[in-house]
Formats: C-alpha cells, structure tokens, sequence
C-alpha cells in the first residue's frame, strides 16, 4: 500500500471504530498512527555537503530547504549514519577529466555507463564539507565513499563497480540493525542508489521523500522513483515519523 493510500485507510478505519463505539480519543490516536522506530532502524543521511547546496559546483535546487527536516528527523532515531561523496583530484566522475566532454554527458567506463559531472566534492576542500547547519551530534559513523580514483560510488554501500563494498553492509549488520531509512541528496542518485543497495543487501529499505531533493536530468528522478518502487524500496513523507 502507498503511504497515501495507508493513510486515507488509516483515517477511514478511526471512523469505522468511532461509530463502532470506541472513544474519539482512541480512534484519533489510532487513525495518526506513525512509524514506530527502534534499535533495529537507522537514518543514513545522504551526501548533505556544501557542493550540493545551492551555489555549490553541482547544486541540487533547493538541497538546502532539507535541512532542518532531517536536523528533527534525527531526532527520532537511535542509529544514525552521515554519508561524505569524497572524490580525489580528477576523479573519474568528473568531466574535467575527459578531454572534450562536458558535465552531464555520458560516457562508457570499464565498469559501465558513468554521467559526468562537475567537479565536486574533493577531498578535504570546503565543498565537501558538510553543509554548517547539519546538526546531528548522536550520528555515530560519517561513511565516505567515491575515494577510489577510477570508480565512482553514488551508493552508500557499493561502489560502481558493482562489487566493491564500502563496509557499512557490515557495519550495520555487525550492529544489529535490519532496517534504513534514507533522506539526503541527490533523490535520484546516491539516495536511490544507496537505498537500492540497501534492499538488495537485505534490509527493509525507506527513502523519506520530502527530505529529499533530486537533481533530475535527463529523466532521472522518475526513472530512480519508478526502480525503487520496482525493487520494493518503501516510498514515505517525513510526518509518517517524527
Ligand atoms: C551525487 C552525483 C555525483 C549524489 C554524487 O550525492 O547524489 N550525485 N556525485
Ligand atoms: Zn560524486
């Protein structure tokens, strides 16, 4: 069931149980029902840095309205994990370095169809900061990816070669934790690919929407929406939590 869908039967369910004679409270409480979460459910915060946040060198519109959203989503959660995109020098995502390619081309890699990008997220640079109003002091692990210079790694978990692991599979198993959900930048990239990799990987995985913001090009936020509601990845607004 969509989460829409979720609530309007939620809503109709208290009415039925109102006029079943069971107490307005008790039928309101029930109708607003929302995620219950335990130590067995974690938040990753996607790639919230400064090249991503307007008037950075790939800004996501509106990446910074995000913010605070996810600073009291936070809030709900016992696990939390920062992601950093964390790429070298003349990374091989970056356009600048293919002669004669320009950012948001394609091209075939070794390991498949890569889009270029501007340069972005350099180790160590203020760009890849994360953005100063990010404030979550329980995160307990920042997990960077996209280090390696011939290989990308939109996902959190999995890098594009679609092999090499970045070890958080292992660290949220090794903690016991069965369950992620996912906010950050960008929607349609290392959101859903890290939200993808989740759910192949065993978890049960959730992309909070509206904590969220997409790039969109060529089509992508779409695209990356229509495979993860293939895929099972469970698609939810923030107030069905905090
Ligand atoms: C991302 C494109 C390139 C992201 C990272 O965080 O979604 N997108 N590198
Ligand atoms: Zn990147």
């Amino acid at each position: 069931m969509e989460n829409g869908q979720r609530r309007e039967f939620l809503k109709r369910a208290g009415g039925v149980m109102l006029a079943a004679g069971m107490g307005a409270n008790a039928a309101r409480v029930f109708a607003q029902s929302k995620i219950k979460l335990g130590p067995k459910d974690a938040l990753i915060v996607v790639d919230v840095q400064n090249c991503f946040i307007p008037g950075g060198s790939l800004a996501v519109a509106k990446g910074d309205e995000i913010v605070p959203l996810i600073n009291t989503l936070a809030k709900s959660f016992q696990n939390v994990v920062l992601t950093q995109d964390w790429h070298t020098p003349g990374h091989i995502s970056f356009a600048s370095s293919h002669p004669g390619k320009k950012p948001f081309e394609s091209m075939k890699l070794a390991y498949g169809n890569q889009i270029l990008w501007p340069d972005h997220c350099v180790q160590g640079t203020d760009g890849a900061k994360l953005h100063k109003d990010l404030a979550i002091p329980t995160a307990q692990l920042v997990i960077r990816k996209g280090y390696h210079k011939d290989v990308d790694s939109y996902s959190a978990f999995i890098e594009a070669d679609g092999r090499t692991k970045t070890g958080l599979d292992g660290y949220l198993k090794g903690r016991d934790i069965n369950s992620v959900y996912v906010c950050g930048l960008a929607t349609d990239f290392c959101v859903a690919w890290t939200a993808l990799d989740a759910h192949k990987l065993g978890f049960a995985a959730t992309v909070i929407e509206d904590a969220c913001r997409g790039i969109d090009t060529q089509g992508s936020l779409a695209a990356a929406w229509d495979k993860m509601k293939k895929a099972g990845v469970r698609r939810i607004q923030s107030d069905a939590i905090a």
